[in-house]
């Protein structure tokens, strides 16, 4: 009985998110892109959990900068209780996490990583959405 619940619960959990996985390779002839969350400007569903990689050439330091953001975020806007984004320093999320992303009213700061690769997330809950990020 108590095998069978937790089996559900697993199985459960694994259809809440559908995932998003995506890599995006910046090599040496471009260094450059544009990642979006799904859709972006059009509003990202509803248990999103998507993932990229940044990896730039020998040399340089993987970087993003905000052109738009739009992501549900709590009463209490630092803490992003609900949907955000992560940067994470490295190829990872076991990474230092080097910001945390959410709301709409401020275009955050560019983040650097401490080397060539740097790892996003977006996660997004159950209920309520906007138009998501767009990064450069
Ligand atoms: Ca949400």
């Amino acid at each position: 009985m108590y095998v069978q619940t937790l089996l559900m619960i697993v199985t459960d959990s694994a259809a809440i998110y559908s995932d998003c996985e995506n890599t995006a390779t910046l090599n040496a002839s471009v260094n450059s892109g544009t990642i979006t969350s799904p859709g972006y400007p059009n509003r990202y569903s509803n248990n999103l959990r998507c993932s990229w990689t940044i990896t730039v050439s020998r040399g340089r330091r993987a970087a993003i900068r905000f052109t738009g953001l739009d992501i549900e975020e709590g009463t209490v806007q630092s803490d992003c209780p609900y949907d955000y984004l992560t940067v994470y320093d490295g190829a990872t999320s076991s990474g230092t996490q080097l910001g945390k992303f959410c709301g709409w009213d401020t275009i955050p700061s560019p983040v650097v990583a401490s080397g060539r690769t740097m790892h996003l997330v977006f996660m997004s809950d159950p209920s309520v959405s906007g138009k998501g990020f767009s990064v450069k």
